[in-house]
């Protein structure tokens, strides 16, 4: 890459472990090795409730993945090893990488549990330096932690996070400025950051399939059907993503928290209680992550496995505990009208924005 320091482009490193809470289970129990590990619920024969967390890439065959019923995965490889998930020993190991990652550049953004991204436009001159740091960031986690992980690298965070998906576990993948387009052109629209299940069904409907399909879809269509954010998903498929690493605190979307009964239930008080323990739950993060919500929303899972939201956007933004509860039970009283049994209940709120400045009243 030749020019002045002032031209010099961007170089975007994006880091992510392979299978993470997997991989430590493996670490910690060596004779795991090659056997599909499954972190997640207890399966109880087939019969266990709750969901996979995670698994490694050899249950990943059996096509096994995270959020899958645990009972699920047991019908589809009942012989792999089931784990519970132990979160204060990967919280220390998740410290101990991002410890590693923070020593590369101090443009460094952690981005979730096991992954963040570097800015490292300052530390390497070009792409192949930028191989080799990657390579060192590598080994230097693999040598300490003896887990493996996938890096991206491109010229912004959005395909330097897709080319990190692109080649897992233990990938390695460049994307240089020119190459970007012809790199998202051919790859699915579920591929890019942001987009989930029901803007992809909504984008399939109109034909749209690839990233190459919504660079060059008509932009006023996209205004038109997702306002502003058609605008972003198109410049997005041209590769365009101005971001800077840590340079904007990560609003979160939401907080929710859910939980499966032990047996399916209908009796209405099990269920109102268990509706109150959650929005507390719900409750203690918002406080402790200092934000002020607007809408919340509860989700009802029958035992058929039909799952349903229903939600609903408050006139004000608050971090009141009772707001929360009243709008969760108001919510849920439409679902249990019917007597019918239900598996799982779940409280999430969104609209967010920071309460600082504000007090907290309960
Ligand atoms: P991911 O990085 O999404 O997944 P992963 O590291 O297990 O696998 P990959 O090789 O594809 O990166 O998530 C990191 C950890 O977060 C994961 O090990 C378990 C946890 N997790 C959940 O608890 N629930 C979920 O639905 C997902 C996706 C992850
Ligand atoms: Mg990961």
């Amino acid at each position: 890459m030749k020019g002045s320091f002032s031209e010099k482009k961007r170089i975007i490193l994006h880091v992510d472990m392979d299978h993470f809470f997997s991989a430590i289970e493996e670490r910690e129990n060596p004779n795991y090795k090659r056997k599909p590990v499954i972190v997640g619920a207890d399966p109880r024969e087939g019969k266990g409730r709750g969901v996979v967390k995670t698994c490694n890439y050899e249950a990943r065959e059996f096509d096994i993945h995270s959020g899958m019923p645990i009972s699920k995965a047991w019908r589809l490889c009942p012989n792999a090893i089931y784990v519970r998930a132990n979160y204060r020993l990967y919280k220390k190991v998740s410290a101990e990488i991002m410890k590693i990652l923070r020593n590369y550049s101090e443009k460094f953004q952690p981005w979730g549990f096991d992954e963040a991204f570097l800015n490292i436009s300052s530390q390497v001159q070009d792409f192949d330096e930028a191989i080799e740091l990657a390579v060192n960031i590598k080994h230097e986690i693999l040598w300490n932690e003896r887990l493996t992980c996938s890096v991206g690298i491109a010229p912004n965070k959005l395909v330097a996070k897709i080319a990190c998906d692109f080649n897992k576990p233990d990938g390695l993948t460049v994307v240089i400025d020119n190459e970007v387009e012809k790199f998202l052109a051919p790859l699915s629209v579920r591929k890019m950051l942001w987009i989930g299940e029901k803007t992809e069904n909504k984008l399939n409907e109109i034909g749209i399939k690839t990233i190459g399909d919504l660079a060059g879809y008509d932009v006023s269509v996209l205004i038109e059907k997702f306002g502003v954010m058609g605008a972003r998903y198109h410049q997005w498929a041209h590769g365009i993503y101005k971001s800077e690493v840590g340079g904007r605190r990560r609003i979160r979307k939401s907080i929710g928290h859910e939980s499966t009964f032990m047996a399916n239930v209908n009796d209405q008080d099990l269920i109102y209680k268990k509706l109150e323990n959650i929005c507390q739950k719900v409750y203690e993060r918002i406080i402790r992550r200092k934000l002020l919500f607007k809408t919340v929303t509860v989700k009802i899972r029958y035992g058929n496995f039909q799952t349903y939201t229903h939600g609903k956007t408050l006139l004000f933004f608050s971090n009141r505990l009772q707001d929360l509860q009243k709008t969760a039970q108001k919510l849920a009283q439409g679902f249990l009208c019917n007597n019918e049994k239900i598996r799982l209940i779940g409280v999430r709120v969104s609209t967010l924005k920071s309460s600082k400045g504000q007090r907290s009243l309960v």
